[in-house]
Parts: structure tokens; C-alpha cells; sequence
């Protein structure tokens, strides 16, 4: 495969190109890892950091988050801007792949021009799909696009791991009353950038204003944080099947950022998140090694010894650590350190 070739496809904003890079960062395969990480790290060199508005977007099943996508695609294409769209569910197994829905139901932005709808893949663990999905976010980016939006289903662990890579986080929420806001789990409204009330339109309007200003009062009552500037988070309603409220919820999305942008508070969040994903990147690497001969095989032997007592626990993992995966002896277990302080 000739990376450099692909490397230029996707800066150039290549579809197919783009296409082919997203299949590539998403295969797990040995040697299309060692592809993909070379491709995004030539990107990286060459895109003059270029950057894109990451925009996590959260919510409960059937809150209209893909209708919302569709819609806020839709105005932002129609403002010139190229729109990319990435999904994390973990759970798309069970629904036969909801994102297949999806493209039906973006099926106004799928056929625009300026728009690049990527289906999620068949199910991996939550990991593996954080990984494609970061590194499909940084070819959007490198090949130009103003926004990338990145749905994701509220299941477990997902929100978080969407919002450790965008740089606003959207909670998309359902008009209904006080029992309502008792389901939003306090940690999600704390990751929350913007909360917006959909189906802000028919019988539903009163309602969703009465619950935009439920949850208003509520993040009133949340610790203030250090990358909002007055006023954020904040709720405001949309109707993203009549495309009522679209460019407020724009706006307010760009004076945030542009305010983050200003004082520092963006470029600092993006820094702490390629730390993160590093370290992340470190434990995983190192956890996969541990199931990979020759290791396994390696430890399995230890693992008898240690079963039939003729080594101990500690004795045993060590000889894993220092002379199978090469780490070499930890300062105190060889008394490095006692050598040191006397020295
Ligand atoms: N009245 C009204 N209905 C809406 C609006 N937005 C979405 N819906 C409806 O809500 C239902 C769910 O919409 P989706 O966009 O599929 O919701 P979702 O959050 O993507 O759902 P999942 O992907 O299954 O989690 C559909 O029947 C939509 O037509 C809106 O603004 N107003
Ligand atoms: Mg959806």
C-alpha cells in the first residue's frame, strides 16, 4: 500500500481516499496498524494543524440526535462548511447496526457534497471503536473539514470516551418533567458544553421550554469550571425536524469556542487529551502483548511453576516483566536504589 499516495489523497480532501484511510485505521490486522499509524503520523507533519470543531453529541435512544445531525448538517453545508460524521456506539450489534438506520435517515446530508458520513462497523469492544473513532476524527481534520460531529448512544462508558476527544460536548435531551431531569446522570451533565431540548415544536414547545428552564436552573447549581466563560453551559430548545433553533445552538457553539480559543483554555484541552490517549495507547499496547506469544506462552509456563510452588508470585512476575517483555529490573527490586542513596 503506498501511504504516502493515500497521505496526499487525504490532505488533498479526497473521498476516496478519506474512505480508504478510515478503512484502513479501522482494520485490525498487524499490518494495516503499522499502515495506519504511519499514514496519521505523516498527516500529522503535513496538515499544518488544521483543525476542525469536534463535536461530541450525546443522548438517550430515539431523542432525535441523527434527525439533529441531519438537520445541523444540513445548515452548516448550506454555510459552505464540510461537515464530517463519525458514530461510537458500542451497541450497534444489537440494533443490526443503528448507523445503517442512520444513512437512511441522513439521507439528505449523505448526498451532500460537502458532507462525509461514516457508518460505525460491526461491533468491537468499546476500546477498539474509541481508536477508529479518534483516528478517523484526525484524517476528517487533516483532509480539511470544518466540523466533525460524533454521535453516540447514552450507554455506559461511551460518553466519556467521546467527550476525551471533542472539543464541545452536546447533550441532546427529551422535553418531559421533573422526572426527566432525575434521569440525566449528574456525571453527564458535568461534561456537558450545551444541553439542548429537542423537539421544541407541535404539542411538545410549552413543554420543552419549561424543560430547557428545568435544566437551566440545574446547571446553575453545578461547580463552575474553568474553561466556561459566563453563562456556559447552557440549555437552550431546538426543533431539529422543523430546523428551528439550529443557528442559536451554532452560535452559541462558536462563542464558546472562540472564547476557549482566546484565553487558552482549547489548545490546552487538546493537549490534555493526545496525553491522555498516549498513556491509554501505553496500556493497551502493553495489555496485548501480555495475550500475544511469545509472552503468553511464556507466562503460562511461569504460571505452572508458580502453581506447583517452585517460584513465587512476585519472583515469577517479575521474570515476565524484566526478561520476557524486556521492561529490564525495577530500581528497588534489585536494591538499585539502596546503591543509588549511598552513591
Ligand atoms: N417532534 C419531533 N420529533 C423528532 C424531532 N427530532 C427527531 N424526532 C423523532 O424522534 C424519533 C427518533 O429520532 P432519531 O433521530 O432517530 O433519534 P436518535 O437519538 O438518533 O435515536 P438512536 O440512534 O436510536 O439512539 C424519530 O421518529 C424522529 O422523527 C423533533 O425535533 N421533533
Ligand atoms: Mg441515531
Amino acid at each position: 500500500m503506498d501511504i504516502e499516495r493515500l497521505a496526499e489523497g487525504v490532505l488533498a480532501g479526497d473521498r476516496r481516499a478519506l474512505a480508504r484511510a478510515i478503512t484502513l485505521v479501522e482494520s485490525g490486522r498487524a499490518d494495516h496498524r503499522r499502515a495506519a499509524v504511519d499514514l496519521i503520523g505523516r498527516l500529522n507533519d503535513a496538515d499544518h494543524g488544521r483543525q476542525a470543531m469536534r463535536i461530541g453529541l450525546s443522548g438517550t435512544p430515539g431523542v432525535g440526535k441523527s434527525t439533529f445531525i441531519e438537520s445541523f448538517g444540513m445548515m452548516l453545508t448550506g454555510a459552505d462548511l464540510r461537515v464530517g460524521v463519525l458514530a461510537v456506539d458500542p451497541s450497534s450489534a444489537r440494533s443490526g447496526g443503528s448507523i445503517l438506520g442512520d444513512k437512511t435517515r441522513m439521507e439528505r446530508l449523505s448526498r451532500a457534497p460537502n458532507a462525509f458520513i461514516r457508518p460505525s462497523p460491526s461491533q468491537s469492544h468499546l476500546g477498539g471503536v474509541a481508536r477508529r473513532t479518534r483516528e478517523a476524527i484526525a484524517l476528517l481534520e487533516a483532509a480539511g473539514f470544518d466540523a466533525v460531529l460524533v454521535e453516540t448512544v447514552g450507554v455506559g462508558q461511551s460518553e466519556t470516551v467521546v467527550a476525551e476527544m471533542t472539543d464541545l460536548f452536546v447533550l441532546l435531551l427529551a422535553p418531559g418533567g421533573g422526572d426527566e431531569l432525575q434521569g440525566v446522570k449528574r456525571g453527564i451533565m458535568e461534561m456537558a458544553d450545551l444541553l439542548i431540548v429537542n423537539k421544541a415544536d407541535g404539542d411538545l414547545a410549552a413543554t420543552a421550554t419549561r424543560t430547557c428552564s428545568d435544566y437551566a436552573g440545574a446547571l446553575r447549581l453545578l461547580r463552575k469550571r474553568p474553561q466556561d466563560p459566563e453563562g456556559f453551559p447552557k440549555a437552550l430548545t431546538v426543533s431539529a425536524m422543523e430546523e428551528n433553533g439550529l443557528e442559536r445552538a451554532w452560535d452559541e457553539m462558536r462563542a464558546l469556542a472562540d472564547w476557549r480559543r482566546e484565553t487558552g483554555h482549547w489548545d490546552a484541552r487538546r493537549a490534555e487529551q493526545a496525553r491522555y490517549w498516549f498513556e491509554a495507547e501505553v496500556r493497551a499496547g502493553l495489555l496485548a502483548r501480555l495475550s500475544r506469544e511469545p509472552v503468553k506462552g511464556a507466562m503460562e509456563a511461569l504460571a505452572r511453576q508458580v502453581e506447583a510452588g517452585t517460584t513465587t508470585p512476585a519472583l515469577a512476575a517479575a521474570e515476565v516483566l524484566t526478561d520476557v517483555l524486556g521492561l529490564g529490573p525495577e530500581a528497588g527490586e534489585t536494591g538499585l536504589d539502596a546503591e543509588t542513596s549511598l552513591a
